[in-house]
């Protein structure tokens, strides 16, 4: 290989093997990298909100379905909530009829919790006050109806809700008010960056060793 060649391809593995490091954001457990928009957390990643705001269920899988997305499941919704909201007893919400709600009194520090969750989570529609309503669900009871994640704040006292399915939510409705909840296995991200890392900085330090002389030309 000529010198400035092997000059570009050195440069370009070890910008592979050694990329900008994200920006990570940590609450409850919960980490947020602000470059992908992906949250880890409870053993899954969960696609921040604002990424699929306005999106129906049908519409957000076909998009992110072939890279392993799912809707979140009624458990996975109650166990988020636990972590962020974990003085209300979230666990009647596993059952797909029935809602639960909190309303975050702001004198007992309502409001931090609500803020440490959007955070991390982020808001789907922000005119001043701030609405998300995330449609999930495995749809339990088969009857074709989602259910929804709400979490409202204006000025006051915030509140959010696991609702229950309503005959509203099919897989092919949508709102700029909505999204749609999606999580994955961490499995399916092993990150490019260490694969890459792994496979080709041998090379790199190869291709410096052996033709060390060409290089520093
Ligand atoms: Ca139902
Ligand atoms: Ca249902």
């Amino acid at each position: 290989m000529k010198p400035f060649l092997l000059k570009i391809a050195v440069l370009f593995l070890f910008t592979l093997a050694f990329p900008t490091k994200a920006s990570l954001l940590t609450i409850n457990g919960f980490t947020l990298n602000t470059d992908t928009q992906i949250v880890s957390g409870n053993s899954l990643e969960w696609l921040r909100w604002p990424e699929t705001a306005n999106m129906s269920i049908q519409q957000a899988l076909n998009i992110y379905q072939p890279e392993g997305w799912r809707l979140a499941y009624n458990q996975e919704v109650v166990d988020l909530m636990n972590v962020f909201f974990a003085a209300e007893d979230w666990s009647p919400a596993l059952d797909e009829n029935t809602s639960v709600g909190a309303t975050l009194d702001h004198t007992a520090g309502g409001v931090n919790l609500w803020r440490d969750f959007t955070n991390i989570m982020g808001v789907v529609f922000s005119p001043g006050p701030a609405f998300s309503n995330m449609l999930f669900g495995e749809d339990a009871d088969s009857d074709g109806f989602y259910r929804s994640l709400g979490s409202f704040y204006s000025d006051y006292d915030p509140v959010v809700v696991i609702g229950d399915d309503h005959p509203t939510f099919t897989n092919d409705f949508s709102d700029m008010e909505f999204g749609v909840l999606l999580v994955r296995e961490p499995a399916n991200t092993v990150p490019i960056s260490s694969t890459v890392t792994l496979l080709l900085l041998p090379i790199a330090v190869l291709l410096l060793r052996n033709r060390k002389t060409d290089f520093l030309l």
